[in-house]
């Protein structure tokens, strides 16, 4: 594991089966992995698929601030979809739980295992809003504050559940 602790943005999303309890369980999970705090969570927010189909998702952002590297958080991240019955059939099906590394320090990262940030991160209002919402002077590598990318998104239906 590596010695200092990096931030770190990560999307949950689900919209198969009990999605509010999948992020419940997925907020705990990201808590307690090795070397890592949850700094931040963002609230629930219902959202239209975007290039998907199905019921509406759940989606929300949180904040992770960790010494694990980015190919053993994207390991973690795959390790608690699969936990929650992650299948993959086709390209953006519908999911009981989708969590993607969005950011990593300011790190620029192009693998074939990992894209980072996350290559449609400015086209998405379910990553911007959550995201905007707890870290909401955000500088993004290569795109900029993120408040100044929400304009792009304001046509894409999302709603901010009550807490409770
Ligand atoms: N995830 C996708 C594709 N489309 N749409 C919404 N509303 N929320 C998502 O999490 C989502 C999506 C691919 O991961
Ligand atoms: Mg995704
Ligand atoms: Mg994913």
């Amino acid at each position: 594991m590596r010695r200092s602790s990096d931030v770190s943005y990560i999307a949950l999303g689900a919209n198969l089966g009990d999605a509010r309890a999948a992020l419940d369980a997925a907020f705990v999970a990201l808590a307690s992995l090795p070397g890592t705090t949850l700094h931040a969570a963002s609230s629930l927010y219902r959202t239209a698929p975007i290039d998907s189909s199905g019921p509406d998702y759940l989606n929300a952002v949180v904040r992770l601030d960790t010494r694990l590297a980015p190919v053993a958080l994207l390991a973690e991240l795959q390790r608690i979809e699969l936990a929650h019955g992650r299948e993959r059939p086709y390209r953006n099906a519908p999911r009981t739980l989708d969590l993607d590394l969005l950011l990593y320090g300011r790190r620029h990262i192009a693998t074939k295992a990992l894209n980072v940030p996350h290559p449609r991160l400015q086209q998405r209002a379910f990553v911007l809003l959550p995201l905007a919402e707890i870290a909401p002077c955000l500088s993004i590598p290569g795109l900029g504050a993120v408040a100044d990318l929400l304009p792009q998104v304001a046509g894409q239906r999302i709603d901010k559940l009550a807490p409770c």
